[in-house]
């Protein structure tokens, strides 16, 4: 049988089909290859025996070990703690890189005038600015979860907590949500995919940082702007947008297309970011 995972505790995969759970045991056939099973994984399994097969992945996250997510929301707070567009710039290359559809949130925007809503918007991004203490402003996010499997993400203290409970309180019918984000301190809890709003939501435990191990190629290709953009570059191929000539990236920057500060941002974080690892890769 064909399922989801959607919960491992001790060597329990929990895998869900439609609409029924089956928990299998861990051991046995799956040495296979070196791959182990994460929840998000679409397996192959035999009920009341083991789990056979992974499917392959779509894409991956360390941390939190998840794989097959569709969206990712970006929780980034506009104070306490402060907007950085570093930041969040950061957590967009990451997550386009792995084919995730980001979602922006910016939170608190009852502390502050400051707003950065239309820049994002303007990018092409999905945006939305609310703030927890006004559920008027949360209630746009009702509709954004529909058939995907979504991921909270950000820093911490930027109201990811805060925001799904406020989601959560939006539905009267919540109760099941309710028990399952039972956020107790002192339970140890796992990660585990729960049904949300007529998608599913990653529920997992602090999912404050996310690695940045991209190489610089990569992240030269990682937002959708400039992956669109980088294919008018002279060095098509190549063109890290940097100290390059003849570069559309940089065209965009003066045209003010691509805004300043997003380029610095990308210029500072391909300090970051590694040299190739293939140095196979055909340049030119
Ligand atoms: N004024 C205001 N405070 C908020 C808002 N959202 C969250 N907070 C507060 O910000 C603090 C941090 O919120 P959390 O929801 O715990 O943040 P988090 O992202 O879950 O943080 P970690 O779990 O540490 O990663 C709490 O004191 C919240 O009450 C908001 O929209 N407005
Ligand atoms: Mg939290
Ligand atoms: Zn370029």
């Amino acid at each position: 049988m064909r399922g989801q995972l959607i919960k491992i505790i001790a060597g329990q995969y929990s895998i869900r089909v439609n609409n029924d759970v089956y928990i299998v045991r861990a051991a046995g056939k799956l040495r296979l290859n070196k791959t182990s099973p994460i929840v998000g994984d679409i397996v192959e399994f035999t009920p009341n025996e083991f789990l056979t097969k992974i499917y392959p992945r779509k894409n991956f996250l360390e941390r939190p070990k998840v794989a097959n997510i569709d969206q990712a929301i970006i929780v980034t707070s506009l104070v306490e703690p402060n907007y950085s567009s570093f930041l969040l710039n950061k957590f967009l290359a990451i997550i386009e890189h792995n084919e995730i559809k980001p979602i922006i949130l910016f939170t608190k925007s009852d502390l502050t005038n400051e707003s950065h809503l239309n820049e994002y918007l303007n990018q092409g991004y999905e945006a939305y600015e609310i703030s927890n203490n006004n559920l008027e402003s949360i209630k746009v996010l009702k509709n954004i979860f529909k058939n995907k499997l979504s991921v909270f993400t950000g820093q911490t203290g930027a109201g990811k907590s805060s925001t799904i409970n406020s989601i959560a309180n939006l539905n009267l019918k919540t109760d099941k949500i309710s028990k399952a984000l039972g956020r107790g301190k002192h339970t140890t809890r796992v990660v585990e995919i729960i049904d949300w709003f007529g998608g599913q939501l990653i529920d997992t435990p602090g999912f404050s940082s996310l690695e940045f191990d991209l190489t610089k190629l990569q992240l030269s290709r990682a937002y959708h702007d400039f992956e669109k953009a980088s294919q008018k570059c002279k060095f098509a191929r190549s063109c890290i947008h940097n100290k390059e000539t003849d570069c559309e990236i940089k065209r965009l920057v003066e045209n003010k297309t691509i805004s300043v500060t997003r380029y610095n941002d990308y210029i500072r974080l391909l300090k970051e970011a590694s040299d190739e690892k293939n140095s196979s890769i055909n340049f030119g």
